[in-house]
C-alpha cells in the first residue's frame, strides 16, 4: 500500500484508507465472523476471494450502474476506489425470506412496508424480489425501514433510482449464481454519489459477507438452509456450546481448511476463473 495512505475507517473484517482527496483503499482481511463475533482464527485467502468476487461483479455490472472500482492491487485483497458521498441507507434486496426479513414477516406479515402473501415459510422464495432498505447502525444491528423512511433520508427521486438499480443488480447476479448452483438469497448493496451527482455502486458487491449464499441442491423452503461458506464454522461453534458472545473460539485446522476450500469453490463456481490465476494476476476477474 502507498506510504501516504491514511487509515480512515475499520469494519469488523475490512479496513479503509485514504490515498488522497478522491481515492480510497479498501483492504479485505482474512478475518471471519460468526453469530456477529469476529473469531480469533483467520481463513487464509478469504479477503482475496471476497475482493476478487467484488471485482468480478463490478466489471460485469458496469453497464447497469457505474461503480467505485479503479483497480485491484497485486496483493489481491486491496481495491483502489473512487471516494464517494455515501448514501445513509443500506440497500438490501431479498429474493428469499430469511434473517430479519423472516423475523419481520412472522411478527407483522410485512417486510419494510411490503405486504407479503400469508403462509410463507422460512427461506421461501418470494413472489418477486423486494427492496428492503435499512439504516446504517453505528453500533449493533441495522434497522429495517419502510420506503417512506428511506425516501426521507435520501430524497424521493434518489430513492426511486436506488430501488430500481438495486433490483436490477440483484436480478442479474442472482440469475448468474443460480445457473451455477448457488442461490443468492439476499444481498446488501451500498451506493454513493459522485461529484457530478451520479449514482455509483460502492463498497463490496455480491460477496458471501454481504449476501446469503445457499447451495441450490440442498435448498428446501421451511428450513434454514446451510450457509455456502460458513456452515463448517457454525457447526463447529454449535458443537462447543459456545454462548455466542465475545470472545469466540479458535478454529481447528480442519475447519479452517474446509472453510477456505468453500470460499475458493464459491469464487471458481461463480467466476469460472481458477483462483490461482487470480492470485497470479488479480485483473483476470475484470476481463
Ligand atoms: C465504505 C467501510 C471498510 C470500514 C465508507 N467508495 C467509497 N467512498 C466513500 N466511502 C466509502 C466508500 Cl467504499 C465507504 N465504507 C464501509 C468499509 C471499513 C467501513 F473497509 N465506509
Amino acid at each position: 500500500m502507498s506510504d501516504a495512505a491514511v487509515h480512515v475507517g475499520s469494519g469488523k473484517i475490512r479496513e479503509l484508507y485514504a490515498l488522497d482527496d478522491d481515492r480510497l483503499l479498501l483492504v479485505a482481511s482474512d478475518r471471519i465472523s460468526t453469530f456477529d463475533v469476529v473469531l480469533p482464527t483467520e481463513i487464509p485467502d478469504k479477503g482475496r476471494v471476497l475482493t476478487g468476487l467484488s471485482g468480478f461483479w463490478f466489471a460485469r455490472t458496469e453497464k447497469l450502474v457505474p461503480n467505485h472500482l479503479l483497480a485491484l492491487r497485486e496483493d489481491g485483497r486491496t481495491t483502489e476506489c473512487r471516494r464517494l458521498e455515501m448514501l445513509p441507507i443500506e440497500c438490501v434486496v431479498r429474493g428469499y425470506l430469511s434473517g430479519s426479513g423472516w423475523k419481520d414477516y412472522r411478527s407483522t406479515g410485512s417486510v419494510c412496508g411490503h405486504r407479503l402473501p400469508a403462509g410463507l415459510l422460512e427461506s421461501q422464495r418470494l413472489p418477486e424480489p423486494i427492496f428492503t432498505p435499512a439504516t446504517k447502525a453505528t453500533t449493533g444491528h441495522d434497522e429495517n425501514i419502510d420506503r417512506e423512511a428511506a425516501a426521507a433520508l435520501v430524497g424521493a427521486e434518489r430513492f426511486a433510482e436506488v430501488e430500481q438499480t438495486a433490483l436490477e443488480l440483484y436480478a442479474f447476479a442472482s440469475e448468474h449464481a443460480l445457473e451455477r448452483g448457488i442461490i443468492l438469497a439476499d444481498t446488501k448493496l451500498e451506493f454513493g454519489i459522485d461529484p457530478d451527482g451520479a449514482l455509483v455502486l460502492g463498497d463490496e458487491a455480491f460477496t458471501p459477507d454481504s449476501s446469503r449464499f445457499w447451495p441450490a441442491d440442498e435448498y428446501q423452503a421451511g428450513q434454514a438452509p446451510p450457509s455456502y461458506d460458513k456452515q463448517f464454522v457454525r457447526d463447529y461453534c454449535e458443537s462447543l456450546g459456545w454462548d455466542k458472545t465475545y470472545p469466540g473460539p479458535e478454529l481447528p485446522a480442519e475447519v479452517v481448511e474446509g472453510t477456505r476450500a468453500r470460499y475458493i469453490e464459491a469464487f471458481t463456481t461463480l467466476t469460472g476463473i481458477d483462483f490461482d490465476a487470480y492470485l497470479d494476476d488479480p485483473a483476470v476477474v475484470l476481463g
